[in-house]
């Protein structure tokens, strides 16, 4: 397996022992394309042994809700299908992975454990625990971002014009195509029945208020088949709609991003291909790479990446000077959930949220600017949009929505703009901007009570 060792990270480097290869899948729930898979399966292929595949579900994670659980499962369950078929088990552990990884490792004399790059906070505590439990060679792999994440940038860059030049001169290397999995040849005597995906539901204690969308469908197979409605109907007129709420240009890719059950680096290769009109496809290679690869270096290289300290100097400064300015209008995280705020249009984006569990991304700038507007503090404005952002978008939980509430509210990978009330010098958005840019009445009536 010629996985690029520049993508490879050794956690722990002990001497190794007989035994299978365990691949830890958390971030990359998916079988093809899939770096630290082929790693694993490239240790395992050279030691001659078994190559087995653990995910560890944890009961809650960053407050998602059944809308994001089921979405997630139904995709595991094609991941352990899928598989099979190459007879490489798949094993799910219920349980924080500190403790379930480490006892499945030991059970099963693990010689390597293989997991995949996550920058984000909670991810990083889990390995932390891990490393210090097993007693074999751990190993990291970044499989999200096409160019990996410590070899684009040693530190956190100031904004996309800074890591575009970097990511530029690297993507040659590292935009390749992928390596097939093969059938693995090396077998272990299976221990137990496939799994009872409806048991693991009921274990669950998430919030199951916030509704599952049955129409969409989720897995690898559903996720290629958006990529290639996208390419084929969408992409050339991409750079025409993208920003428009009332059409719908966008790719619809992040919930399938998000859960690894898309590489982005697939999504790069087909619309690097294809025969559309050029301002589309650099727009979108843009958004795919550039944006998404420098919200891992800012949740990777900013341990406050969800704080108000995380926010650069001249935002915390000027955030502070206006703190004690009179907010016209003030919301309680419930009345901004219940979308019960004196703006229309703000409301129908929070509705579209709750309803669809994903908001246009033009809406998303335009909903967490107006909760910074709209409450007493930035503090309390960031923890009011990361908690709605979590529950109810499809695509939460990720560093995109970190590092893009961090840019709305304050400043993130963004300058600063003319001082004004509350906001200071965070760039403000307002309801005349937006009806200058679309139809805004006409994006209300689709997203009504
Ligand atoms: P497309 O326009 O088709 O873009 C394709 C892909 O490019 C996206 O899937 C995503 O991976 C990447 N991308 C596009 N825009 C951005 C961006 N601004 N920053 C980083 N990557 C981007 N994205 C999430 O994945 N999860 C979130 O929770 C999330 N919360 C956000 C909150 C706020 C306040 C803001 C301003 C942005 C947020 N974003 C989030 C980023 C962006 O809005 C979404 O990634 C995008 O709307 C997803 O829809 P799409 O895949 O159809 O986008
Ligand atoms: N990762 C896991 O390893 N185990 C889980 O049980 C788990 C649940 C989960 C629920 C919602 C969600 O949005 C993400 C979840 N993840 C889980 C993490 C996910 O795989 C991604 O790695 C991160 O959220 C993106 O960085």
């Amino acid at each position: 397996m010629q996985v690029n060792g520049l993508r490879v990270r050794a956690l722990k480097d002990v001497e190794t022992k007989k035994g299978p290869v365990v691949y830890w899948m958390s971030r990359e729930q998916r079988l093809k394309d899939n770096w630290a898979l082929l790693h694993a399966q490239g240790l395992a292929m050279e030691r001659k042994v078994p190559l087995l595949v653990v995910f560890s579900l944890v009961p809650q994670f960053l407050g998602a809700a059944m809308r994001q659980y089921d979405f997630m499962l139904k995709g595991l369950a094609d991941v352990e299908d899928d598989l099979a078929k190459l007879s490489i088990p798949f094993y799910l552990l219920e349980g924080l992975p500190e403790k379930t990884i480490a006892d499945f490792s030991s059970v099963v004399h693990a010689s390597a454990l293989v997991s995949d790059f996550d920058p984000l906070r909670m991810k990083r505590e889990w390995k932390e625990k891990l490393t210090s439990q097993v007693h074999i060679p751990f190993y990291e792999v970044d499989a999200h971002n096409i160019v990996p994440c410590w070899i684009a940038s040693s530190k956190q860059e100031y904004g996309a014009y800074t890591l575009r030049p970097k990511l530029k001169r690297l993507l040659p290397q590292f935009l390749t195509e992928y390596p097939k999995l093969e059938r693995h040849p090396y077998k272990i005597k299976r221990i137990d029945e496939r799994i009872d995906w409806q048991k693991v539901r009921t274990r669950l204690k998430i919030d199951h208020s916030v509704g599952i969308d049955d129409s969409l469908d989720s897995g690898e197979a559903a996720a290629a088949n958006i990529l290639g409605h996208f390419i084929a109907n969408k992409l050339n007129d991409y750079n025409l709609k993208r920003n428009d709420p009332c059409l719908d240009g966008q790719s619809n890719l992040s919930p399938y991003l998000h859960f690894g059950q898309l590489a982005a680096q697939r999504v790069a290769l087909e619309v690097t291909g294809a025969k559309v009109d050029w301002q589309s496809k650099d727009a979108f290679l843009e958004e795919l790479i550039v944006r998404r690869e420098l919200s891992d270096n800012f949740c990777f290289y900013n341990e406050t990446y969800d704080r108000f300290e995380g926010f650069p100097h001249w935002a915390q400064e000027s955030l502070n000077e206006h703190r004690s300015d009179k907010r016209e209008y003030t919301y309680t995280v419930s009345q901004f959930e219940e979308a019960n705020t004196h703006d229309p249009l703000w409301n129908a984006a929070q509705r579209e949220m709750v309803c669809k569990g994903k908001m246009h991304g033009y809406m998303r700038m335009y909903w967490c600017k107006k909760i910074l507007e709209w409450t007493e503090s930035p503090e309390e404005a960031l923890e009011s949009a990361i908690y709605l952002n979590d529950k109810y978008e499809l695509d939460g939980r990720d560093p995109n929505g970190y590092a893009g509430m961090a840019w709305s509210i304050g400043g993130v990978h963004d300058r600063a703009w003319f001082d004004r009330k509350v906001f200071g010098k965070v760039r403000y958005m307002s309801y005349g901007g937006c009806q200058s840019k679309f139809d805004v009445d006409e994006y209300i009536k689709q997203n009504k009570v």
